[in-house]
């Protein structure tokens, strides 16, 4: 009997509003259905991939006797930290050539922001983050969770489908002083839209004179433009500056890592004593969560990022990644102007990295689960990187029977 548990009493949790997307759709017998919910790339046959530069990095590990199993450190593999660093505040960074930056092996992303919002619940003197809205939904769960306040920023524009740059100038300059800020350094999820090299000069200056704390989150460099560098150059000239910051970094979708949990958490400091000293609290707090991190994925990205010649193979496959999305939101949009579907579709090629926020209502959304078995998250947002030549007609035909029966 139930009531005999101890844990009669616990209710039952929703499903995660992004995985439980995928749940759903694991559980439709449709031949015809389609997973647009969570960002994982698909290739052109709707398959999974892995990438050869993966494949080959692996292979060199299971060849090599000299590679053991033994416990990493509690930071990471050091080799994999550095050169993460070197990924994304750039090979000449000067900060890494003053040693005042602190990188620590962490699981993925998720992990990279949990442990990094851990230190600063516990060291940092202002407890209030601000994160945009939309964000990844996830990012407020971790945030309080981890003990900081979470409060919020204007960023998209519903009406422009752009972003509300006046909004998030105003929101951020009435912070409160050395608040933390969280900011998507590339290809921002859900929405898509990014601010110019221009406008993020403007954040910069803003913040920097208001000493409020950047906290990027990157979990899709080389996802936007294709290129890694291009995709760095916000994150890099808040490091330019010389003034402090946090970046947690993913190889999930880069790499197409997603299940090897592998990422890092950057600390850019003033001083390298500084950095040392942030490091050592760092342990303290990763020590008791998961004790040290696994060793697998971050051995085979850095068997990638030493070697030039894979290395090379690395951006030209994850270029093809990206420029398979572009190539998705032209012809999604080219079939819905095809179609006379009414509505301004240009967002579609407008937005940036692996999400379109469609603006496609929350009834439209179920509407199109429901009758074209097409799967996305409540808020309309498509992964582009789930989308095919073969599936655009399908995912056109829905919107355009979604937008006409409830437009
Ligand atoms: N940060 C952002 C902005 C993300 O979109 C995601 C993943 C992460 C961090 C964390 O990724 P990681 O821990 O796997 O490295 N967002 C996905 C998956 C792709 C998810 O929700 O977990 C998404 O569909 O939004």
């Amino acid at each position: 009997m139930d009531s005999d548990s101890v844990f009669a009493s616990v209710v039952r949790a929703p499903e995660d509003p992004i995985l439980g997307v995928t749940v759903a759709y694991n559980k439709d017998t449709s031949p015809n259905k389609l997973n647009l919910g969570v960002g994982a790339y698909r290739t052109e046959e709707g398959k999974p991939l892995v990438l050869n530069v993966v494949r080959k990095a692996e292979q060199h590990l299971v060849n090599d006797q000299s590679q053991i199993k033994e416990y990493l450190p509690i930071v990471g593999l050091a080799d994999f930290n550095k050169l993460s660093a070197k990924l994304i505040f750039g090979a000449d960074s000067p900060a890494i050539q003053q040693n005042r930056v602190t990188t620590v092996q962490c699981l993925s992303g998720t992990g990279s922001l949990r442990v990094g919002a851990e230190f600063l619940a516990r060291h940092y003197h202002q407890l209030t983050i601000y994160i945009p809205t939309p964000t990844w939904g996830n990012h407020p769960k971790i945030f309080n969770l981890a003990g900081l306040s979470v409060k919020t920023y204007r960023y998209y524009d519903p009406a422009t489908r752009g972003l509300n740059f006046q909004g998030l100038l105003e929101d951020l300059g009435a912070a409160p002083s050395g608040a933390i800020v969280l900011l998507h350094a590339c290809a921002h999820n859900p929405t898509g839209v990014d601010p110019t090299l221009e406008q993020w000069e403007q954040i910069r200056q803003l913040m920097r004179s208001k000493g409020l704390l950047p906290f990027f989150d990157s979990a899709y460099q080389g996802f936007a433009s294709g290129n890694l560098d291009a995709d760095a150059q916000p994150v890099r000239t808040f490091v330019a500056d010389g003034g402090e910051c946090l970046a947690a970094q993913s190889y999930a979708k880069n790499m197409g890592l997603y299940g090897e949990r592998v990422g890092a958490l950057s600390i850019v400091c003033k001083t390298q004593d500084v950095a040392s000293r942030v490091e050592s609290q760092l342990k303290l707090v990763i020590r008791p969560m998961y004790s040290n991190p696994p060793i697998h994925g971050a051995s085979i990205v850095a068997t990638i990022l030493k070697d030039g010649n894979m290395y090379n193979e690395w951006t030209v496959e994850l270029k093809a990644m990206a420029d398979r999305i572009i190539s998705m939101r032209q012809q999604l949009y080219d079939a819905l102007s095809a179609k006379g579907t009414p509505g301004d579709w240009s967002h579609i090629i407008k937005q940036i990295g692996m999400f379109t926020f469609t603006g496609l209502n929350s009834e439209q959304v179920v509407f199109m689960t429901k009758e074209y078995h097409i799967y996305m998250t409540s808020d309309g947002r498509i992964s582009m990187a789930g989308l095919s030549s073969k599936t655009v007609p399908h995912l056109t035909d829905a919107i355009h029977a979604a937008v006409t029966r409830f437009g």
